[in-house]
């Protein structure tokens, strides 16, 4: 029989390093924010984002008779080496090897393929409403796109605590987690948000100072227009000169807020998967004249594809190459 102690160790078999489950019920506070933050308009050109309201407020709009949710963390982190080398711009953690979605959604594959084989099918009492009389039980695996308020869920689900910079940080791996979700109509044993103390911010402001583009407001709200992540990812091509030159030389992403943090600090560990290595992509530095020298679809794709870099797509990445050589030439004029 499935249950809550059962699905945490077929999870970890999998490889996830974080599992922890909750229910379903709609949180209130998590709902609120979300709709405050979409009605200021800080969701900028996401508007994917907007639509789903109705779905991310409301678990059993994604599946319906959703009785549990199992929250889950990959640690991502990679080290950094210094410096930048000249004419290349640096690539967040997130982003240098295989893009997440893909490991994520395998391994969430091969997860469901073993919670099913352990959930018997559910017996119903035949009735001329109810046919078949007994009918499996059903899990959706999401990673991002489609999901429930995975942040809010995760910390009721004892993953971790919402810093300031608006990252769930958790005891043993910070912020350097990716979240991911599996919804399921099996019940099962919830997790008690309360029983590991995963630390507080207390009256540290490291990240909120740290943040180039004053992108983080009062109350761990990001302003997506202003974060190099959403200016470097989602939409480089409609840059704004004059928070360009605060992105130095990021070309893609950004970790600044997770860098300065103090619990990264100390609990920062390698990635256990090698697909969030260079071999997977592109590694730690892109080579920004390479990129402007990119004259194909084909050859924009012999770089990027299976990671993180082809939603910008090549003209977006091309706006970042070029926003990071004239930084870097700033720079050395700056030191003259
Ligand atoms: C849109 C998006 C972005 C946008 C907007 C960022 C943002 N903070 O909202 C942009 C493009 C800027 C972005 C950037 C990044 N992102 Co992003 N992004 C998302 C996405 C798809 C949706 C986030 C969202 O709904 N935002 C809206 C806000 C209002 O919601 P929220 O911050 O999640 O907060 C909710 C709850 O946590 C709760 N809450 C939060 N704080 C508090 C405090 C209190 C007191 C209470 C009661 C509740 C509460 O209420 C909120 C509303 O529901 C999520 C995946 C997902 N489905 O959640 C990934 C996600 C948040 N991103 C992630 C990552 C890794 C990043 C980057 C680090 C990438 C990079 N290196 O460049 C940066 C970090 C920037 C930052 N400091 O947030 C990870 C974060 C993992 C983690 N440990 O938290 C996620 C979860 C993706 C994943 N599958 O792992 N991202
Ligand atoms: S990711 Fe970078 S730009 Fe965005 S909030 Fe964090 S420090 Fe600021
Ligand atoms: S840097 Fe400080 S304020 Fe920001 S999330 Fe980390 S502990 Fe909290």
């Amino acid at each position: 029989m499935l249950t809550a102690d059962l699905t945490r160790r077929l999870a970890r078999e999998v490889g996830f390093d974080l599992c922890g489950i909750t229910g379903p019920e709609p949180i209130v506070d998590a709902v609120a924010r979300f709709s405050g933050w979409l009605e200021s308009g800080h969701h900028a050109e996401m508007d994917w984002l907007a639509r789903s309201l109705n779905r991310r407020s409301d678990p059993n709009e994604v599946l319906p008779g959703v009785r549990s949710i199992i929250m889950l963390g990959l640690n991502y982190y990679q080290p950094n080496s210094e410096p930048v080398p000249l004419g290349h711009g640096r690539v967040s953690r997130y982003a240098r090897g295989r893009d997440y979605h893909k490991v994520i959604a395998a391994m969430s594959e091969q997860l469901i393929a073993k919670l099913e084989e352990q959930a018997p099918a559910e017996e119903y009492v035949p009735s001329e409403e109810q046919v078949p009389a007994s009918e499996d039980h059903k899990f959706s695996a999401y990673v991002d796109h489609g999901a429930v308020l995975e942040r809010a869920y995760a910390v009721k689900a004892g993953l971790g605590y919402t810093g300031k910079n608006a990252l769930l940080i958790n005891r043993d791996f910070g912020s350097w987690v990716f979240l991911a979700v599996i919804l399921t109509t099996v019940e099962l044993e919830i997790d008690d948000p309360d029983a590991i103390d995963h630390g507080t911010c207390n009256d540290c402001t490291l990240c909120v100072d740290s943040c180039p583009t004053e992108a983080i407001l009062p109350g761990g709200v990001i302003e997506a227009a202003r974060c190099i992540s959403y200016l470097t990812v989602e939409d480089p091509t409609e840059r704004d000169d004059l928070l360009d030159r605060k992105t130095g030389r990021l070309i893609f992403g950004c970790d600044i807020c997770q860098e300065v943090c103090p619990h990264n600090l100390k609990r920062s560990q390698p990635a256990g998967r090698a697909e969030f290595g260079a071999e997977y992509g592109v590694g730690e530095f892109l080579d920004a004249h390479k990129v402007l020298n990119i004259e194909s679809q084909g050859e924009f794709l012999d770089l990027a594809v299976g990671t993180s870099l082809m939603r910008p797509k090549l003209d977006g990445l091309k706006k970042n190459a070029t926003v990071v050589l004239e930084n870097e030439r700033r720079e050395s004029e700056d030191q003259k």
